[in-house]
């Protein structure tokens, strides 16, 4: 049987003003999967602008597909010390 490599889908959860994992290594194509967990309104902000949740509400998701290598680092916008880095890797 065939075994093919598919994209996967990895979770970043966000509780008590932080990002878990902090750090995440993804490969091109991979889609990360954040969730607000917390009881505060979230945001994930990439440096730069150009990727940005919005506002996050207790319990919304937001999904973003990294299809270029490089490091992401990002933060949450209504509180600027929660910080995150994703690494893409090729
Ligand atoms: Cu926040």
């Amino acid at each position: 049987m065939l075994h093919i490599v598919l994209a996967a889908t990895l979770n970043v959860v966000i509780r008590d003003f932080s990002y878990t994992p902090m750090a995440l290594t993804v490969r091109a194509g991979d889609t990360v999967h954040f969730v607000n967990r917390d009881s505060e309104a979230h945001t994930v902000t990439v440096q730069g602008g150009k990727i940005d949740s919005g506002g996050l509400d207790t319990g919304d998701a937001w999904s973003y597909r990294f299809t270029r290598p490089g490091k992401y680092a990002y933060f949450c916008s209504l509180h600027p010390y929660m910080r995150g880095t994703i690494v893409v890797r090729p």
